[in-house]
């Protein structure tokens, strides 16, 4: 009887203990989260820290090999190289990307006109397209925010996973190897069905996310910080201009990008890039005033 006691005191306490855990938990997760009352967006706290940006060509030779993947396309990844360690401030970025219901009160608040629509159509929790860098940049400053810094989008989407004190990093934003379940939006089978699609296109065989272009935001798992889609769906735009050889000169702390340039940063990969394409440390670019059914954006404010 008294060890029966004992074990249902043991019990109570044990849930007691469980339940003050818990509550601790969720005032930590509220406490990292707030929500933007201009466009009603939900933002991550993305605490400062350093971290390792970019790849070594070493670290490239072994990731062609393990998927074998076409020498040809190495010449692509002579911008992100080589990998150097880089300290961010704290700051907040939206949890998904900017959606169309969000745009397009943007869009009637400030008498803008909505983009061209994309070939699926407007759907309100799908992410907003067609947008150039200028609309992006335009949205983020009316909602009291900015576009992120390379280095913060990067360091973000490393979910923690920094490369530093022991901490390993990865291929991609679901981990080092090939997705054993639907992880992102990519150019995979369902991606023959797109009107654009050429058989000459590169698709990630063998895997299927069910969406031939764009899907509603945070349709996979989040990562790390708990911010959806920073793999596949849409390229995102950054704030920085785009230099091939900037990482060969760029400051260790809070990187803004060259001064001038022609081409904006995209990150990502899309629903029509393949696996290669939406690996973290991927640099894209293009220029500022074009607009493109696979590019999008998300804002971050300042702390
Ligand atoms: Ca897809």
């Amino acid at each position: 009887m008294l060890r029966l006691h004992c074990l249902c005191l043991s019990l109570i306490f044990l849930m007691a203990g469980l339940a003050r855990d818990y509550s601790v938990a969720r005032q930590t997760r509220i406490d990292n989260q707030r929500v933007n009352p201009i466009d009603g967006a939900e933002m991550v706290f993305i605490p400062p820290g350093a971290f390792v940006m970019g790849s070594d060509a070493a670290e490239l030779d072994q990731i062609w090999r393990k998927f074998n993947w076409p020498q040809s396309w190495k010449q692509h990844t002579l911008s992100e190289q080589p990998a150097h360690q880089v300290r961010v401030d704290g700051f907040r970025m939206y949890r998904w990307n900017i959606t169309v219901a969000q745009y397009r009160k943007y869009s009637e608040a400030t008498k803008r006109a909505m983009p061209p629509a994309p070939s699926w159509g407007w759907d309100d929790n799908y992410p907003i397209v067609n947008v150039s860098w200028e609309d992006a940049k335009a949205y983020c400053q009316w909602a009291g925010g900015r576009l992120p810094y390379e280095a913060e989008w990067e360091y973000a989407a490393r979910g923690g996973n920094t490369g530093l004190n022991g901490r390993a990093r990865t291929v991609f934003v679901w981990g080092d190897d090939y997705p054993k379940s639907k992880a992102a939006n990519l150019a995979d089978t369902s991606f023959k069905r797109a009107k654009v699609y050429q058989p000459n296109y590169y698709l990630f065989e063998n895997y299927d996310d069910g969406y031939t272009y764009a899907s509603p935001v945070g349709a996979f798992p989040p990562n790390g910080f708990g911010l959806y889609d920073m793999a596949g769906n849409v390229l995102q735009w950054c704030e920085d201009w785009y230099d091939r050889d900037y990482y060969r000169s760029s400051p260790a702390a809070n990187p803004r990008g060259p001064s001038r340039g022609e081409l904006r940063v995209l990150r990502g990969g899309a629903f029509d890039t393949i696996p290669a394409i939406t690996r973290i440390s991927r640099r894209l670019g293009n220029r500022p005033e074009i607009h493109h059914d696979e590019k999008g954006f998300r804002c971050v404010q300042q702390l």
